[in-house]
């Protein structure tokens, strides 16, 4: 089988909302020796973005975006081993959270757990994270780097709220902001005062990477 025929699979068993297919096909591709970030880019997110246009379109309702959501996160742990890259010489820490006013979390937890496969120690603040919760988080913690995911055009603003708390705090200086999900862009990260922008997943843990100095 060709990899695109493994992503079609998968695709249409995250909008079928079946976990168990989606299980089994992920499983089935991972054997075939297909790229673990290749599967969660063509395969789970072109899925949801074919669920997301069918709720547009009143073709589904709340109940499919959660189902289809539930089969996705059913793979999770069958891949972040394989999204392992090269582990990083120390452990670093990232604080991760959705920003506020936003609950989505599928792409925010396949960041975390591929950081956490490659090496980096994750503390995971959840969804709908107020500014003062990451500066609490980044005192706690002391990370290297704070990921921050939002998926909507109305709240991802908030983002500037919690980069410019984390100023006020005196804390801004000794971490870097990495910023990503899909209605973001390299401007608007830029504008908003984050230091990186990442599409992917996989830019996810190249960009930490890199900032830790174990890039490859
Ligand atoms: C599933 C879903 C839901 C589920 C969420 C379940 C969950 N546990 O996350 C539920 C049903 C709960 C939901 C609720 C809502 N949703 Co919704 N949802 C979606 C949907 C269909 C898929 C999102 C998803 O999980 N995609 C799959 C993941 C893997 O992709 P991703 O998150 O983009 O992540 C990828 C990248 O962006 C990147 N990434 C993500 N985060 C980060 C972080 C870093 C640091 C980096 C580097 C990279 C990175 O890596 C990932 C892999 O490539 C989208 C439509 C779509 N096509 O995106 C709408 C969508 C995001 N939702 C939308 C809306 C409006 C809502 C609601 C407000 C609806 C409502 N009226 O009640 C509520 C939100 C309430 C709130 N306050 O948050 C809109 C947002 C529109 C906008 N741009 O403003 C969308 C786009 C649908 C639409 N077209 O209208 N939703």
């Amino acid at each position: 089988m060709n990899e695109e025929r493994f992503f079609e699979k998968i695709c249409e068993a995250v909008i079928q909302g079946e976990g168990e297919a989606v299980v089994a096909a992920v499983k089935e591709a991972l054997e075939a020796k297909v790229d673990a970030f290749s599967i969660v880019e063509n395969g789970l997110t072109k899925g949801m973005d074919v669920v997301g246009e069918k709720f547009e379109k009143q073709e589904y309702f709340l109940p499919d975006l959660l189902i289809a959501a539930h089969a996705v996160k059913s793979a999770m742990e069958l891949l972040k081993p394989h999204l392992a890259t090269r582990a990083a010489g120390r452990e670093a820490v990232v604080v991760i959270g959705t920003v506020e006013g936003d609950i989505h979390d599928i792409g925010k937890n396949l960041v975390a757990s591929a950081l956490e496969a490659s090496g980096f120690k994750v503390i995971d603040l959840g969804v709908n994270v107020p500014p003062a919760e990451f500066v609490k988080g980044v005192k706690e913690h002391n990370p290297d780097i704070v990921a921050c995911s939002a998926l909507i055009t109305a709240t991802m603003v908030n983002i500037k709220d919690m980069i410019n708390a984390l100023k006020e705090a005196g804390v801004r200086d000794k971490i870097k902001i990495m910023v990503g999900g899909a209605p973001l862009s390299r401007e608007f990260a830029e504008s908003a005062g984050a230091d990186y922008y990442g599409r992917t997943v996989r830019d996810a843990v190249v960009i930490a990477k890199n900032i830790v100095g174990e890039g490859n």
